[in-house]
């Protein structure tokens, strides 16, 4: 395993290059699990740890602008752990789903960084004939992955844009960048609260995500983890599994985590500066080939 240092350490993040050069060769799987750091330079705030924003990036608690009555101390007076949980909704659904409702309102406002354009490359550099080369599992909420260009992404921990109705279950995607207006918002044909589609602390991850999470694992070549504090699970788990069965397991961040002790190359630096070089490496090098 070898470090970077704060600008990124070009003999590791060449030694990256090589195992993505070497899987695309004969088209192997690539895996990426991306976390808030990967969002942070769109000026999301991150759960945890240090924050490197880029364009626009503030530290949670920086100004909200459109909507004084939810201004931006509810981030940062409340533990997001706290109200990303069944309970916390429970205890004051009106508290929990204003802090949704900004954060999807912030996030519709965000645009992907550099970072995210990247790994869309790298899909398009990995995908192949059958687009069956590349996986991205996400744990993030904001569809900035998306909106960058990525298509095969499986968004671990949800959407902060679809909700679903608490008792039947039945979605609405809500994609006006407005304030909701009512809290919690209701569904107009049953009266219900609705709730945001996402997997809060104590709930099960989506069945169909858990095993694209699983199979990525177990049959990827290389395992990219950018952004992500890889402290939470099961999602951490998938870059652990694939290591453990001998996949190349790389990670980028800005700061050592819990996985930089096991993976192959750990390169310190952010998403933004690091992956568009990543991808350059790669480019170049099939242009080589
Ligand atoms: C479950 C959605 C069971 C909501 C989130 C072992 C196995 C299974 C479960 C557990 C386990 N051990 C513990 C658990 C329980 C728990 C858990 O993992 N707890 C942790 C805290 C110990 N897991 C769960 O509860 C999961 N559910 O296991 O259910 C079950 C089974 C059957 C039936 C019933 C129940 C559910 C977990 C999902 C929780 N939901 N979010 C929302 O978004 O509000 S998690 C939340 O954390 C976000 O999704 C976030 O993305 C995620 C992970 O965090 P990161 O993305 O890594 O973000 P973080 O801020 O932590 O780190 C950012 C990193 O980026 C930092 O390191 C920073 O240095 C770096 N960075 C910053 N800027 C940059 C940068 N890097 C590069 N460039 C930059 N510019």
């Amino acid at each position: 395993m070898s470090a970077g240092d704060g600008r990124g350490d070009s003999e590791a993040l060449g030694r990256v290059g090589e195992a993505l050069l070497g899987c695309i060769a004969h088209g192997g799987l690539v895996a990426v699990c991306s976390g808030a750091g990967c969002s942070a330079e769109s000026g999301i705030p991150t759960f945890r740890g240090a924050v490197a924003g880029g364009e626009g990036a503030d530290a949670p608690g920086g100004d909200d602008g459109d909507d004084p009555a939810i201004a931006l101390p509810l981030w940062s007076r409340n533990d997001p752990a706290a109200l990303a949980t069944p309970e916390g909704f429970a205890r004051d659904p009106e508290l929990v789903t204003r802090w949704y409702d900004w954060r999807r309102r912030r996030c519709l406002r965000a645009s992907p960084n550099a970072g995210h354009r990247a790994l869309a490359e790298l899909e398009a550099l990995c995908a192949g004939a059958d687009g069956d080369g590349f996986v991205l599992l996400t744990q993030n909420v904001d569809g900035l992955h998306q909106r960058a260009g990525s298509v095969r992404v499986h968004e671990l921990h949800g959407s902060l844009y679809r909700w679903r109705d608490v008792a039947t279950g039945a979605e609405r995607v809500f994609a006006d960048p407005a304030p909701m207006g009512v809290y919690p918002p209701r569904n107009d044909a049953t009266g219900n609260a609705l709730r945001p589609c996402v997997v809060w602390f104590g709930e099960a991850l989506p069945e169909e995500v858990v095993d694209a999470g699983l199979e990525a694992a177990s049959r990827c070549e290389v395992f990219l983890s950018v952004g992500t504090s890889a402290a939470v699970y099961p999602a951490a788990g998938f870059a652990e599994a694939a290591g453990a069965r001998g996949a190349f397991v790389a990670e980028v961040n800005l700061e050592a985590t819990g996985l930089s002790g096991v993976a192959d190359v750990s390169v310190r630096g952010r998403c933004a500066e690091l992956l568009p070089r990543l991808v350059s490496m790669v480019r170049a090098g099939l242009g080589e080939r």
